[in-house]
């Protein structure tokens, strides 16, 4: 996959794919938003009342031109069609927990048609799991096939491009 070379408001030519991200107050949508715009992280926690969106665009070999990638945290009043979602559930449940969290937030996604759901397992620096039980966990969700899992921090800044460069090659592959 490309390097992104371009951070900002004004998206290029090309695709443009609509992530959304849907969880519970305090899971680290935010976090994940603010990473994935400026890289930064703020340790003082404010809710988002809005739904909020940043804009990258990324030259992609596989996409042969560049595409642009909105990330949304939906908060309501979703107006605008998402073309996948993912979940945020914070890595200090157990799996039990992260079962039924995660029948809730697909339900929602289900409202809301959003075709392609994926799963962050977030604050990985407060919790026990690590990236090797992604597989575990998606297993246990009974996920399909085109779905994932992501084990993140972004207080630590781990797996956060990993995974949004895996959720579109998801979404490149069902164009
Ligand atoms: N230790 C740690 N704290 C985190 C991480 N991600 C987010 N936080 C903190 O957890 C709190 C909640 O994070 P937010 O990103 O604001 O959560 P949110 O899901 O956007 O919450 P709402 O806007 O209310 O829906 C904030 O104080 C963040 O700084 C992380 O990876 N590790
Ligand atoms: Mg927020």
């Amino acid at each position: 996959m490309g390097n992104c070379f371009k951070s900002g408001t004004k998206p290029y030519e090309g695709f443009t794919f609509k992530i959304g991200l849907l969880g519970r107050s305090s899971t680290g949508k935010t976090a994940i938003v603010n990473r994935f715009s400026s890289n930064s992280f703020n340790p003082n926690y404010t809710h988002t009342r809005k739904n909020i969106v940043a804009v990258k665009s990324y030259v992609l070999d596989e996409a042969n031109g560049v595409m642009t990638l909105e990330l949304w945290e939906l908060q309501n009043n979703l107006t605008v069609p998402m073309d996948a979602a993912i979940i945020t559930i914070e890595s200090t449940y157990s799996i039990e927990e992260i079962q039924d969290i995660y029948k809730d937030w697909l339900d929602q996604a289900r409202k809301l048609s959003i075709p392609q759901v994926h799963v962050a397992i977030t604050m990985s620096d407060l919790g026990t799991y690590t990236e090797q039980d992604a597989e575990k966990i998606r297993s246990a969700l009974g996920m399909s096939s085109d779905s994932r899992v992501f084990v993140i921090s972004a207080s630590s800044n781990t797996g956060i491009t990993k995974m949004m460069k895996s959720v579109l090659s998801a979404l490149i592959r069902k164009k």
